[in-house]
């Protein structure tokens, strides 16, 4: 008899495979199946990704193998750490160790809002900070739009307040730098989980990059919890109305006053309607900095490249036939992570 197949969802993605858990088991109970993708997949350009849901077929019950066939359009994306058709993204930081650094937070927000999913905030670590400086956090933060959330895993606080917010129907993924214990949070949420965490370490208490893959995991009927590897530099995006559109104060100035200038760039000009005085003014203008600079890059790029060069420290030279171009060690090394889905190795 020919299975016919089935639908299931990706869970987990390794090198050349993905476990996808199945909408209904099939015999002995089996609802997870280690599955190839169809060459055909392939060749259409069709990437899979966390989160994805699919059709699996040519399943082979007593070896618990499949291949995937076809992967169902996708409503939400996020691009780092890449999963697709989530409905919250949590961005976790620590209050402590490694310490809060305020554009890093904001770049990670700016990654959550761009995704167009439901943004919350949580800061880890409560227990490392006297309990005035957390109520400070936690009211900078509202000031900015959020409903944040102080929690501690060794002290076990906040943790109800959290499970209560993530246990509607959905895929909330925890994002954030390394070692700020999103793992150890999913822990702490999922009894018996035992998920693989670590001690951080140097002078900055950096992460160690734990976490490899982003991995699904649920926590109640229909909601799932991801968790993902930590990274320290969220992109931005790329035109400054992007940029405008993630700072929720910012909008929320817009909406009781429109600005008079139509392209306003919001940096306090005079006539600006958003004006200056607002805590992330220096945070915006920071990443408005980046972004503007990282257009330039890239312009600047188009043009060395158009011209068949490439610029190596202040020079330029030819650019290689890529069939003669060795990769350097540097890029070797950012291949095989991308490869393997590991944490860019520059972060
Ligand atoms: N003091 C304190 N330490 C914590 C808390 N939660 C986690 N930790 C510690 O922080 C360290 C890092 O935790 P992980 O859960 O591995 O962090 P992560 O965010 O998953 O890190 P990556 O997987 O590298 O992205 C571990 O030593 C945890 O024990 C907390 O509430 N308070
Ligand atoms: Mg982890
Ligand atoms: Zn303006």
């Amino acid at each position: 008899m020919v299975e016919p197949g089935r639908r299931g969802r990706v869970v987990a993605l390794l090198a050349n495979y993905c476990w996808v858990q199945l909408d209904q088991p099939g015999p002995d109970d089996i609802s997870r199946l280690l599955c190839t993708r169809r060459t055909r997949l392939g060749k259409s350009g069709q990437t899979i990704c966390v989160g994805d849901w699919v059709q699996v077929d040519g399943i082979d019950w007593a070896a618990g193998r499949a291949a995937v066939a076809a992967v169902e359009p996708r409503s939400l994306v996020l691009d780092r750490p890449p999963v697709a058709n989530l409905s919250t993204v949590v961005v976790v930081v620590a209050l402590a160790e490694p310490a809060l650094e305020p554009l890093q937070l904001t770049r990670f927000l700016i990654t959550a809002e761009r995704s167009g999913a439901r943004v919350e905030l949580v800061f880890s670590k409560a227990d490392l900070l006297p309990h005035a400086a957390v109520e400070q956090w936690l009211q900078r933060a509202a000031a900015w739009g959020y409903q944040p959330l102080a929690v501690s895993t060794a002290a076990g606080a906040g943790l109800d307040a959290l499970r209560q917010r993530l246990s509607r129907p959905g895929l909330a993924v925890l994002c954030g730098p390394s070692g700020v214990g999103k793992s150890s949070l999913i822990n702490a949420l999922i009894p018996d989980l035992g998920l693989r965490v670590a001690a951080v370490s140097g002078r900055l208490q950096r992460g160690r990059h734990t976490t490899r893959h982003v991995e699904l995991f649920p926590l109640a009927t229909d909601a799932l919890l991801a968790d993902t590897p930590g990274f320290n530099r969220p992109v931005l995006p790329q035109q400054p109305a992007e940029l405008i559109a993630c700072f929720p104060e910012l909008q929320a100035r817009l909406r009781q006053t429109s600005c008079q200038f139509s392209d306003c760039q919001h940096q306090g000009e005079p006539g600006c309607a958003v004006g200056s005085n607002w805590d992330r003014q220096a945070l915006y203008s920071q990443c408005l900095q980046d972004l503007l600079a990282q257009q330039g890059r890239q312009a600047g790029g188009a043009r060395v490249e158009a011209a068949g060069l490439k610029q190596r420290g202040d020079r330029l030279e030819p650019r290689l036939d890529p069939r003669y171009r060795q990769l350097s060690r540097r890029g070797r090394r950012q291949q095989a992570a991308a490869e393997f889905n590991l944490p860019d190795p520059e972060d």
